[in-house]
């Protein structure tokens, strides 16, 4: 392509995300554009697909059918999620079975947060609560990305987050006011899960490596730091609810700032999980191996059904 048509393209691209229209599958786009939507995209889909195990882990166990019911729908909309961001990645021009590779190969990340156990039933509430809730901070932002396909994906993910983190406070809620013992797991399950969910927002702005791209490009629309604040300030409201200890000693209301003052998040920790080496990586990504493998035989029927249609459309032609 010729210098001049490209400085034109681009400076279409650049006038299209400063006017705030999509970005579609069909229109040019920077190279670098795409690769860091495929990079963020991918990573997304793999994480509501990882995140899937933690929370499958309860099913069989749930203490009631109520809850069995809840937690099953849920799981489910997860891989639905998962679904709707590979197809959406795959718009990008990468195949979802490159994608499931970088993620068995470890080139992919997915949230730092699915390398956390799930060690008694009120972890499941605190998921539902914190987790997802952290996520819809987070994707509110992202319903209006850049690029159509995600932002459109995000819309209805965010309706389906939002019945997540409801069934996930109700659940903490009957579990704080319950027996001592029932409060005391919620306790043990808010004090486990509150870091690693702020770890769910990134690191500070001044160490993410993406941002400054990602916002000129409009695929980020809020910084790290800003979406972690607000999940804080909405959060803490509602341990006070909950009546139970606020999982950080130093968070304070400051009124200078509007907001709430909290501590230092372990960043070793962070960068240990994220580079694979958190307390279950190795167990979700052996988990999504064995299930990949076991499920052959379902792409197989699908290639052979396909390749019986276009020999019958070989054969009408003919
Ligand atoms: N975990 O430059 P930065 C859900 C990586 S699941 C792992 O700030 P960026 C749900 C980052 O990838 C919700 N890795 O990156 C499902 C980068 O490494 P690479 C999932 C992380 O992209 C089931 C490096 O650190 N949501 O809803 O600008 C049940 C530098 O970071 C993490 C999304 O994925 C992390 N927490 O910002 C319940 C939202 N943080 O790629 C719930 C979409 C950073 O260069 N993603 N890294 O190797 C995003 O909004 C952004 O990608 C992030 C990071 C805010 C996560």
């Amino acid at each position: 392509m010729r210098n001049t048509d490209e400085h034109a393209l681009q400076a279409e691209f650049d006038r299209r995300v400063a006017a705030e229209e999509k970005i579609e599958p069909t229109d040019w786009m920077p190279d670098d554009y795409r690769k860091n939507l495929i990079r963020q995209m991918s990573q997304h889909a793999h994480s509501e697909i990882i995140g899937m195990q933690p929370e499958g882990n309860w099913i069989t166990r749930a203490p009631s059918l109520r809850r069995k019911a809840i937690l099953l729908a849920k799981v489910q909309d997860e891989g639905g999620h998962g679904l709707y961001l590979y197809s959406a990645t795959e718009t990008l021009g990468i195949t979802r079975s490159e994608m499931i590779e970088a993620l068995q190969t470890r080139k992919a990340k997915y949230a730092s947060i699915f390398n956390y156990p799930t060690l008694t039933w009120a972890d499941i509430g605190a998921v539902g609560w914190l987790v997802d809730g952290a996520a819809i901070v987070n994707q509110i932002a992202l319903q209006r990305t850049s690029y159509g396909p995600y932002a459109r994906a995000m819309i209805r993910i965010c309706k389906e987050e939002s019945f997540h983190q409801r069934q996930g406070y109700e659940l903490m809620l009957e579990m704080a006011k319950g027996s001592p013992q029932q409060k005391q797991m919620a306790q043990d399950a808010l004090n486990r899960f509150w870091w690693p969910s702020l770890m769910m927002f990134g690191p500070h702005d001044g160490d993410s490596a993406h941002s400054s791209k990602s916002m000129q490009w409009k695929i980020k629309r809020e910084s790290n730091d800003t979406l972690r604040q607000r999940f804080i300030d909405q959060t803490v409201p509602q341990i006070e609810v909950l009546g139970l200890e606020m999982p950080d000693p130093e968070i304070k209301w400051n009124e200078t700032r509007g907001h709430y003052d909290s501590g230092e998040i372990n960043w070793d920790e962070f960068y240990k999980v994220i580079n694979g080496n958190g307390p279950c990586n190795h167990q979700r990504i052996k988990h999504h191996v064995k299930a990949h493998q076991d499920g052959e035989w379902v792409r197989e029927a699908v290639r052979a059904y396909r390749a019986k249609q276009a020999r019958k459309k070989d054969e009408r032609a003919a």
